[in-house]
Parts: C-alpha cells; sequence; structure tokens
C-alpha cells in the first residue's frame, strides 16, 4: 500500500514512522510512506498556504489551490495505481473505528490530508473521498489523527503483524472488548491467575476468554453489545 500524506508539518511524521510496527512494514516494502509539505504547493512568492475566512471571524482558513495542486502531483505520479483514496481527516469526519480501519487496509493507495488553522475552505471538499475524525475532540492539526489512521490500518495488512492471530484476537477484532491477560508469577501479591488458566484445557480456555471478553464488554461499554453478531 501506498501513503501520501499531505501536511504543514512533515517532519511531525519522522519518529512516528520511524518505530515500531510502521517501521518494519516499510523495511518489508508492504507499504511506502510519503509526505509532501503543503507549503510547496502554494503559488505566491511568499508561499501562503492560508487566509482570513470570509463573513469575518477569528481564525484562519486553508486555501483551497495548495491542496488541489498537491493531491494533482501525486495523483500524477501515481498513474499506475488503479483507485487513490483521498481522506481528509477533521472533527467533522466520520468517526474512525476498527470496521473502517479494517476496510481502509484493502486499498492500494490512501492520501490523507492534514488540515490545520480553523478549517479548510469547503470548496476542497468536492475532493476528497471520505471525511474522517478519529473522535469528538479538536486538535491543533490533522497529524496526529493521520498517525492514528496510518498505524490502525497498517497493522491489519497481510504480513505486517507476524501471527494472524494477534489481529484477529485483538480487542475489536470480534466486536467485543478483550478479555483479561496474565503472565508470571502465578501469584502476586496474593492475587492469582484464574484457575482455568492454568489447566491447559484449551476448551475450557477459550470458554473462559469468552465469558470474561462479553463481562468486560457488558461493565464497560454495554453499546458494543447491540452491534456485534453472537
Ligand atoms: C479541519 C481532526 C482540520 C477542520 C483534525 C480542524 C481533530 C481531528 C482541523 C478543523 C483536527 C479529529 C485540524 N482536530 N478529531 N484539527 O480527527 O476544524
Amino acid at each position: 500500500m501506498k501513503i501520501d500524506i499531505i501536511t504543514l508539518f512533515p517532519d511531525m511524521f519522522d519518529s512516528p514512522f520511524a518505530e515500531s510496527i510502521v517501521r518494519r512494514a516499510s523495511k518489508k516494502g508492504i507499504i511506502q510512506i510519503n509526505t509532501h509539505n503543503l507549503r510547496d504547493f502554494a503559488t505566491d512568492k511568499r508561499r501562503t498556504v492560508d487566509d482570513k475566512p470570509y463573513g469575518g471571524g477569528a481564525g484562519m482558513v486553508l486555501k483551497p489551490e495548495p491542496v488541489y495542486r498537491a493531491i494533482r502531483k501525486i495523483k500524477s505520479k501515481n498513474k499506475g495505481t488503479e483507485k487513490s483514496k483521498i481522506l481528509f481527516l477533521s472533527p467533522q469526519g466520520k468517526l474512525f473505528d476498527q470496521k473502517k480501519a479494517k476496510e481502509l487496509a484493502k486499498e492500494k493507495h490512501l492520501i490523507l490530508i492534514c488540515g490545520h488553522y480553523e478549517d479548510i475552505d469547503a470548496r476542497i471538499m468536492k475532493f476528497m473521498d471520505e471525511e474522517i475524525s478519529i473522535g469528538d475532540y479538536v486538535l491543533t492539526g490533522g497529524e496526529l489523527p493521520a498517525m492514528v489512521l496510518v498505524d490502525a490500518v497498517v497493522r491489519l495488512i497481510p504480513g505486517v503483524v507476524k501471527e494472524k492471530e494477534s489481529v484477529i484476537q485483538d480487542s475489536f477484532y470480534s466486536g467485543l472488548l478483550d478479555y483479561p491477560h496474565y503472565t508470571r508469577p502465578r501469584v502476586f501479591r496474593k492475587m492469582k491467575v484464574p484457575e482455568a488458566l492454568l489447566s491447559g484445557n484449551h476448551e475450557k480456555i477459550r470458554l473462559w476468554r469468552l465469558k470474561e471478553a462479553l463481562r468486560n464488554t457488558y461493565n464497560k461499554r454495554p453499546g458494543l453489545l447491540k452491534k456485534t453478531k453472537m
């Protein structure tokens, strides 16, 4: 999968993408991530990317032309790839979840647009395929949301995470929260590891985990049970 990110702060992506799973996927050639500085696509000498809002008000608005030029350039360089999915990260977007991550993990090419300032000129939305939000809060820019999205999507691409198991059995994969996990020692400050997990009986362990996942979900996120096919 190719991932192009349009941002005013390309350096922000350096360390998160130089670590862990994303790095491993890049090294293996499973993903290629490129960042593009929006300022490079400004048309004037001063490399202006924002301006005052029509109608007045506080804050600045991202101009549409630099974003449009960046998209055109990236698309033209990517002629071989069939389809590009253009995503805009914004608090006005559809809430990102595991289902959306699985959907995006199937794409060949993602273009992520990170907004800044108060908003982006509304006319650029015509060129976006989807507007996505990572949660109901406002950040200074779309960069952190883009990193969150990339991390969630990349680990679902086949060959990125070692065992399929660890992704499939994940919290949220089944639509339930995860069950509790334990490791050594068997007794920690008088608290024991549940007996079922020490039994060596795989069916007993599976049932214990399912029951605990259901209990966890019921107690912490009852709303999820309505969405889950049982
Ligand atoms: C566009 C995304 C971008 C409009 C972006 C603010 C939070 C999210 C921005 C706008 C963002 C999110 C930049 N903050 N919840 N800030 O995914 O009003």
